[in-house]
């Protein structure tokens, strides 16, 4: 069934579609049963679904665990290619079918679409390339680069040579490249000269160059032609993608790696210090990517799948790139945004390429519901079939507005939850399958173990109550390790809660067992589905020269779900607050990027501490939340009357 034998391949491939078919859930009483055997009999239930992949060699043991100094190992010692099981085991049955369909910024220009066939070719191509410049299994490239199909083609064709990518999302500064490539050490930098975005145009290569000028570890740079601006050179370190890809061959075999060899790092925010490296290795998460995109999605045999998502980020990962090619699926690539040219973009592209299956962000829905449905009108939306939505809590009106302006009514909306560190969705509803309840993520996953603690640690089993949402068994695409940094991995995720996997949200579960995710508990702020560290925030107001100390906090924002709210102390008068607060935002972009900005600055004299020095954040964030009603206990303050003076010049109590 797995063994590398030409024959049972191709018996394997061309019946691979059929079996796919199997794995997909069809009724409440089918998941009920799989569910069940999932708990029962996980490692039986895995190895089923790791079944129907191209091995060169099988597992000994499906799963090897434990959380407490935390290891996870899933399909021992197998040895497999991710992307034979993407690009390879498709050419034969579907060469010709759509892989990507790309649709560019701009409306009026061409797109692009590549066929399974042709994706192959220049992922083996690129492969080459890197090959060329001496990439090695195990070593790390970093790409910074727009959404175009060309990423894609790059984060394959490290996973075809058993390098490991790490995807810096495009909107991210010079400083935040560097770290990145300086944590993990990556030898090869993938840009391109600009993207588009809307009517702006970002020189991507400018931002590369200037975090290439601390970054020792890289030694060539390969740069793709997109917008065709003016870029610097450094002779023998930059290199121009189109002209290495016509000097490289289209034949390049996919090297044997293990399962547990790491496939990509992906860096995310916690709730201290600098972004860790996220690391997730090969056969689980292929094995999970899939079977929740088969499920969760439902594709057609000829449906066109669509989500919205930058590839710099998780959902981009599991859910443009792997889950769908790994499903022969074909998946749209985006480079545009949604309000560009006008907020219909999103409708007039489904109606174009004929989308079925549609995934977004509440805070896309938010910005397009506000701009009114008279951008929805001109579009049938028709052949919609599954819409979903990801990266934060969506809320009622959000949800309705969805199910009723873009669903028509007829279709599911599957609010799929899940996290960078988790790899694939672990709770979400299946479409027609399971019953909707408006802003739930529903039921877990087959496989997904969910418990909800109280803050000692207590398993709660009852239902109708909220708690910390923990999980209590290991999934296959379950984080492995941090890059460079194992004990921050143990102390963060397994340490808070011995034995239990702690995910950082809160959530509430309902009398049929329904969990309603409400959001981060710690010191992450989810601005417009992006997290965001209050810490690395903090560390970027610091910066400025005027700043003795800040602290950050989340507060609610209309489109972008949460917005952040900064306090800030001097060491003189300031004499123009305008010109101080721009010189703060211009530091946070410097130091991390555009959507780090706070929404809202307010200097203060001071901070309420306790006697020990500590910031009451509970204090600030609700006055970030505009709501004083109850600011609890203020008497272990250091000096209670602070809290006055800060409520007095909150913007966000104004009128209160
Ligand atoms: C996929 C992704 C993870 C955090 C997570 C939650 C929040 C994500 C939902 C959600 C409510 C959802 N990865 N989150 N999905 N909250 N409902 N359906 O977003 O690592 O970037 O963020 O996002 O707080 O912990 S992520």
């Amino acid at each position: 069934m797995y063994i590398c034998n030409s024959v049972r391949q191709s018996i394997k491939i061309i019946q691979h579609l059929e079996v796919m078919s199997s794995l997909i859930i069809k009724s409440f009483a089918q998941y009920k049963k799989e569910y069940a055997r999932s708990v029962e009999n996980p490692e039986g239930f895995w190895a089923e679904r790791a079944d129907e992949f191209v091995w060169h060699r099988k597992w000994d043991k499906v799963l090897d665990y434990n959380f407490v100094d935390y290891q996870t190992q899933w399909f021992v010692n197998g040895k497999l290619n991710i992307t034979e099981n993407c690009l390879d085991r498709h050419l034969a049955t579907q060469g010709d079918k759509k892989a990507i369909v790309w649709e560019p910024n701009d409306p009026n220009d061409a797109g692009q679409t590549l066929t399974y066939r042709e994706l192959h070719a220049k992922v083996c191509q690129f492969s080459n390339v890197l090959k060329s410049l001496g990439v090695v299994q195990g070593d790390r490239v970093c790409l910074y680069m727009p959404m175009i199909p060309e990423l894609a083609i790059a984060v394959l064709a490290c996973a075809r040579l058993g390098a490991v990518h790490s995807v810096v999302f495009g909107g991210f500064s010079a400083q935040s490249i560097s770290d990145r490539i300086n944590d993990s050490a990556c030898k090869i930098l993938v840009t391109s000269d600009g993207a588009f975005r809307g009517n702006k145009e970002i020189k991507l290569k400018d931002i590369a160059d200037e975090a290439m000028s601390s970054t020792p570890s890289v030694e060539k740079c390969i740069v793709f032609k997109r917008t065709g601006s003016f870029v610097h050179w450094t002779a023998g370190r930059d290199l121009w993608w189109h002209e290495e890809m016509a000097k490289a061959s289209v034949d390049c075999p996919a090297i044997s790696v293990d399962s547990e060899d790491p496939l990509f790092i992906l860096y995310t925010s916690g709730s201290t210090g600098k972004p860790k490296g996220v690391l997730h290795t090969t056969a689980g998460y292929m094995v999970y990517t899939h079977y929740t995109f088969a499920n969760v999605f439902r594709p057609g045999k000829n449906d066109v799948y669509w989500c919205t998502a930058d590839i710099g980020w998780i959902t981009g990962h599991s859910y443009i790139v792997y889950g769908p090619l790994l499903a022969g699926a074909t998946t749209v690539m985006f480079e545009g945004i949604p309000t560009w040219p006008d907020a219909g973009r999103f409708w007039q592209v489904i109606d174009k390429l004929k989308v079925n299956q549609f995934y977004t962000a509440p805070t896309a829905l938010r910005s397009l519901m506000g701009a009114g449905l008279q951008h929805v009108a001109p579009y049938s939306l028709s052949t919609l079939k599954v819409l979903g939505s990801v990266g934060e809590p969506i809320n009622e009106e959000a949800w309705i507005w969805y199910h009723k302006y873009i669903g028509k009514s007829r279709c599911p909306i599957v609010d799929t939850w899940w996290q960078t560190e988790t790899g694939g969705i672990l709770i979400s509803p299946l479409p027609n399958v399971t019953k909707l309840k408006p802003t739930m993520a529903t039921l877990p996953l087959p496989g997904v173990q969910p418990v909800l603690l109280t803050p000692e640690g207590k398993e709660i089993t009852e239902n109708n109550v909220e708690g910390l949402l923990c999980i209590k068994y290991p999934w296959p695409s379950i984080i492995r390790t941090t890059y460079g940094d194992h004990e921050r991995c143990r102390a963060t995720y397994f340490g808070l809660f011995p034995g239990y996997y702690f995910t950082g949200d809160g959530a509430k579960r309902d009398e049929d067992g329904y969990y309603r995710i409400i959001g981060r508990v710690d010191d992450v702020i989810n601005v417009s589905g992006h997290r965001i560290g209050t810490a690395e925030v903090e560390d970027a107001i610091n910066k400025h020269p005027f700043v003795v100390e800040s602290a950050v906090v989340a507060c609610p924002h209309p489109i972008k779900g949460q917005g952040i709210y900064a306090f800030i102390i001097c060491d003189r008068t300031i004499v123009s607050e305008k010109a101080f607060k721009d010189e703060v935002l211009l530091e946070v972009t410097k130091q991390i990027g555009a959507i780090a900005k706070p929404d809202i600055i307010q200097v203060v004299p001071g901070l309420p501490k306790t006697r020990s020095g500590k910031i009451m954040r509970r204090i600030l964030r609700k006055i970030a939340e505009g709501d004083i009603s109850n600011l609890g206990d203020t008497s272990t303050l250091l000096d209670p009357s602070i809290v006055d003076v800060i409520k007095a010049g909150a913007p966000t109590l104004k009128g209160k």
